[in-house]
């Protein structure tokens, strides 16, 4: 999760920005959110910055400071990780981007995930709305159904980029690299506070290099805020149970991205030839038109329209294998970018959502 209009990767996310992304993972780690709150002032200095983590997380979570020291005192700088961070983000096309995620043995391994957890699954989707193969595709695409959760120490990957975050030297880049570094020392109080809230020894937690944990790959604050028990056992693990898991991914969609029940994702648009084009840059989703200011722009649902005529929508155009790709995209598009703020990724899980359930992912 995060949000960003920079121009990282077309757009991803943030705590992925600067990464390029390993073969099987997406380029941002899932819950990677920025918060929605103005962050603090920078302190430059290492080491006050730390005094001030310590005493400020100890205030507002309650936790002695004691304790915050202990675990910071066998926290370590991880150097992989702020070079996976300085990396500059590679801008990838669509047609590179969908082979990654798009493919037979992804597409089997949701099959084979949404068998083996059909009840769990149609309990999320009873409940919140979201499909039983978006929650799947989001799982898939994060961590390949679990296989990948990462193996940093969430400890060290978020002290790593809290006390740092790589600095590019570019004095264009300073105020959006002192953000990304407060938030990442949020994300760490935060991690203090799920560990005081559940139970949670967070020295023994693995997650991504940016601390993106489990099945879903939730950053702390998500995790505190969107994570949900679903078996009523009464924990939240994001870790080990799959209940929770699937009724934290359906949730987040739910209360974060404003998931609507039965509404559509996207939808291949046709373009009239003397249609201009549709400048829509970026990776930030505004649902500022609808099915006729489109139509009237030369831009039609290449099939049945999904959407009534007041149905908030935009254009996007993908690079495509065949060339430039025109979708229509809606309110659960939007929701999907609210888990990653990139509009390849949106598509990744949607079409793989698709492919799931045997649907063509791309029936243009
Ligand atoms: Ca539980």
């Amino acid at each position: 999760m995060i949000r960003r209009t920079l121009p990282c990767l077309a757009a991803l996310a943030l705590a992925a920005c600067a990464v390029p992304p390993p073969k099987s993972m997406p380029e941002a780690p899932a819950a990677v959110l920025a918060p929605d709150a103005p962050l603090p002032a920078p302190i430059r200095d290492p080491a006050v910055a730390r005094a001030e983590f310590v005493r400020s997380t100890s205030q507002r979570f309650g936790i002695p400071a004691a304790d915050i020291e202990a675990v910071l005192a066998k926290a370590q700088i991880r150097e992989p990780i702020v070079k996976a961070m300085s990396r500059p983000a590679e801008a990838k096309p669509w047609r590179d981007y969908r082979p990654i995620f798009i493919q037979p043995s992804r597409i089997d391994g949701g099959r084979a995930f949404l068998e083996a957890n059909r009840a769990a699954l149609q309990r999320a989707e009873d409940a919140y709305g979201v499909p039983k193969e978006i929650v799947t595709a989001i799982i898939g695409v994060e961590t390949s159904y679990g296989g990948n959760k990462g193996s940093w120490p969430v400890v060290d990957a978020l002290y790593t980029l809290a006390f740092a975050y790589p600095r590019s030297g570019d004095p264009a880049r300073v105020a959006y690299e002192d953000r990304r570094e407060a938030f990442f020392r949020d994300e760490l109080a935060q991690l203090f506070a799920l560990g005081k809230e559940e139970g949670i020894d967070i020295a023994t937690l693995k997650g991504s290099y940016a601390g993106a944990m489990g099945w879903g790959q939730f950053m702390p604050s998500s995790y505190r805020q969107y994570a949900v028990d679903g078996d009523g056992d009464g924990k939240r693990d994001l870790f080990n149970d799959l209940d929770d898991v699937i009724a934290s991914v359906a949730n987040y969609f739910a209360q974060k991205g404003q998931w609507q029940r039965g509404g559509p994702v996207m939808q291949r648009a046709v373009r009239d030839a003397s249609a201009a084009d549709f400048a829509n840059p970026g990776n930030a989703v505004t649902l500022d038109r609808t099915l006729p200011m489109l139509a009237a722009l030369g831009y039609r649902p290449a099939a049945a329209p999904l959407a009534d005529a007041a149905a908030p929508a935009t254009l996007i155009t993908l690079e495509g294998v065949a060339g430039p790709e025109d979708w229509i995209v809606f309110n659960n598009f939007k929701a999907i970018t609210s888990y990653n703020i990139s509009r390849l990724y949106a598509t990744a899980v949607f079409q793989l959502a698709e492919a799931i359930a045997g649907r063509s992912p791309d029936p243009a």
